[in-house]
């Protein structure tokens, strides 16, 4: 197969893009919409449950097609394969990327050095769906005979923000007789604050960590294995109260868990990719088997989509186009995700990691540095309460921000016109940034001449709206997928490697270092630079011994 060009900047495509850039970039919003009355239809695409609205975007039909000229140029479609199929395309750890085969409930064989992993992920679900049944019917009891009623993910990173983002998302749907509590940050406060209230004869733990050397985890699960055996009385305990979802056997032996309670995903699965592995086992257990299905489900309809369907109708490819559009000829500097859902208000951290871990990369595939932007700032809140502290900036500042709008048109929580209100927003705030408010019309409101410049709002601020009928286990797998797909294209376009993670090495090492000096004090000098001496000091000499 040829290469793909190292430099995609220099190519006829993007120099292409440039120059089309320089046309269309003086053309508002509002003119786009006058010139093409059959734009918003143009422009919408609807799968997966899901109605794709990319039309209050800064671009025209020719921008797409330069840009999907692009992905060609950057042989996508053949990335695409390699993805699915199980090649090695996470180079610099030597693994292959197969997120998909987690979810898909097809059942079609996937190949990892010829052996097909279906029967090792559908073996590792039953099980896993056995045991969590055991737990919501009270046949698993706890060490004193109690039955479980909360179970506390203990995993930081991947093995944390996605099951954390959908428990929260699909809380509705629980029949609420077990509760899940996440606990990540290494700080005490955490571990503390989500079990203090909790009796150890009703909780179960489950220690999640793919390595099972995670500094976070392994400390929190430490002391969690401490709190449950003090108040038990016995290191026997363990047993019926701790659960491992790992990839590292020995280590969880180690621990002390028996190995009839891990549930394991491989080294082709990536941390935040692996929400539908073993990671998912919280979800499992406390909103039953059929929601996890239907959750697989969804990301399984939207891989079939991303796989088969066109470039041109193929939405997480689309959604992508955009981001690049934005991030290197507007240059953007930030994405925002603005769910107009209370229950998702976890998934813009949730995005966060999928997309500034995995492109947030300025080495490409060949080794050379990057010569334009990749992965952009990804932020967000839900709306309404977005509205009410940084929307200020979108509208009116400097900055240009694109944003994606989620919403549902059914609410799950019912209460008067809560929704209505809430989706009036959603739809508000699109026209409002896209088609502004002109001078012309404060004069007709008689608003006072030097009042005018402050409360005029230029427009031609672009969003993509995102709606789907109702949260759905299905609605939501489908979402997170068409994200996931989203990072994956651009990473393949900046032809850089989205699979691997090595930014988030180097902190690691240097805090084993200064942990033993923050332990021992100051035994042989330190020497670090003098900033970083002069903060350990600073720490040491005012500590409370
Ligand atoms: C994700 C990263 C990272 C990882 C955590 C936890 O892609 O690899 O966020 O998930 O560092 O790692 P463990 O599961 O090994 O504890």
């Amino acid at each position: 197969m040829e290469k793909p060009m190292t430099d995609v900047s220099q190519s006829q495509e993007w120099l292409l893009l440039a120059e089309h850039f320089e046309q269309i970039r003086p053309i508002h919003l509002k003119q786009h919409f006058e010139e093409d009355p059959t734009r918003a239809e143009s422009f919408t695409f609807e799968d997966c449950g899901w109605y794709v609205d990319l039309s209050k975007n800064l671009m025209d039909s020719t921008t797409l097609k330069l840009l999907l000229d692009l992905a060609k140029a950057c042989k996508l479609s053949d990335a695409i394969e390699e993805m699915f199929s199980g090649q090695k395309i996470n180079k610099t750890e030597n693994r292959a990327v197969l997120h998909t085969a987690l979810r898909n409930c097809s059942n079609t064989p996937v190949f990892v050095d010829g052996e097909d992993v279906m029967s090792l992920i559908n073996s590792v679900i039953s099980r896993m769906e056995k045991v969590a049944e055991r737990i919501r019917s009270g046949k698993w009891r706890g060490y004193t005979g109690e039955k479980i009623k909360t179970v506390v993910n203990i995993g930081i990173g991947g093995s944390d923000l996605g099951p954390c983002m959908v428990y929260e998302a699909l809380k509705h749907y629980s029949d609420r007789s077990l509760e899940a509590r996440y606990v990540s940050n290494v700080d005490a406060a955490h571990l503390i604050e989500q079990i203090s209230d909790l009796d150890a004869a009703e909780t179960l733990f489950v220690v999640a960590s793919k390595t099972f050397t995670t500094q976070e985890t392994m400390t929190n699960a430490a002391t969690a294995r401490k709190w449950l055996t003090d108040q038990l009385g016995s290191e026997d305990a363990v047993r019926n109260h701790f659960i491992a979802l790992s990839s590292n056997r020995e280590k969880v032996v180690e621990f002390g868990i028996d190995p009839a309670n891990m549930f394991e995903f491989w080294n082709w699965v990536g941390g935040r990719y692996s929400l539908t592995s073993a990671i998912g086992f919280s979800l499992l257990a406390t909103l039953g088997k059929d929601i996890f299905k239907r959750l697989r489900e969804g990301f399984h309809s939207v891989d079939l989509h991303f796989r088969n369907s066109p470039l041109e109708r193929n939405i997480p490819v689309l959604m992508a186009l955009m981001g690049i559009w934005y991030n290197n000829f507007f240059r953007t500097q930030t994405y925002a995700i603005l769910p107009y859902s209370q229950y998702l208000h976890r998934l813009p951290a949730y995005l966060q990691q999928t997309d500034m871990e995995s492109n947030g990369k300025s080495i490409d595939r060949s080794g050379q540095p990057v010569p334009f932007d990749t992965g952009p700032v990804i932020w967000g809140e839900p709306g309404t309460n977005g509205q009410h502290a940084f929307y200020q900036l979108i509208h009116q500042g400097t900055k240009l921000v694109p944003c994606d709008f989620i919403g549902f048109i059914n609410p799950l929580a019912k209460s008067g016109d809560h929704h209505e209100k809430l989706m009036a927003n959603f739809f508000a705030q699109q026209e409002a940034l896209a088609f502004g408010k002109e001078r012309s019309i404060l004069e007709e409101e008689g608003i006072a001449e030097d009042q005018i410049p402050f409360r005029v709002f230029t427009g031609n601020r672009p969003s993509t709206c995102l709606l789907a009928e109702k949260l759905t286990p299905e609605s939501l797998g489908s979402l997170i997928a068409f994200y996931e797909h989203k990072v994956f294209v651009q990473g393949v376009i900046w032809n850089i490697y989205s699979f691997d993670q090595w930014g988030v090495e180097l902190g690691k090492q240097l805090s084993i270092k200064i942990l033993d000096e923050l332990k021992e004090g100051e035994r042989d000098g330190l020497k670090h630079d003098g900033s970083t001496n002069a903060q350990i000091r600073h720490y040491l000499t005012n500590k409370i011994r």
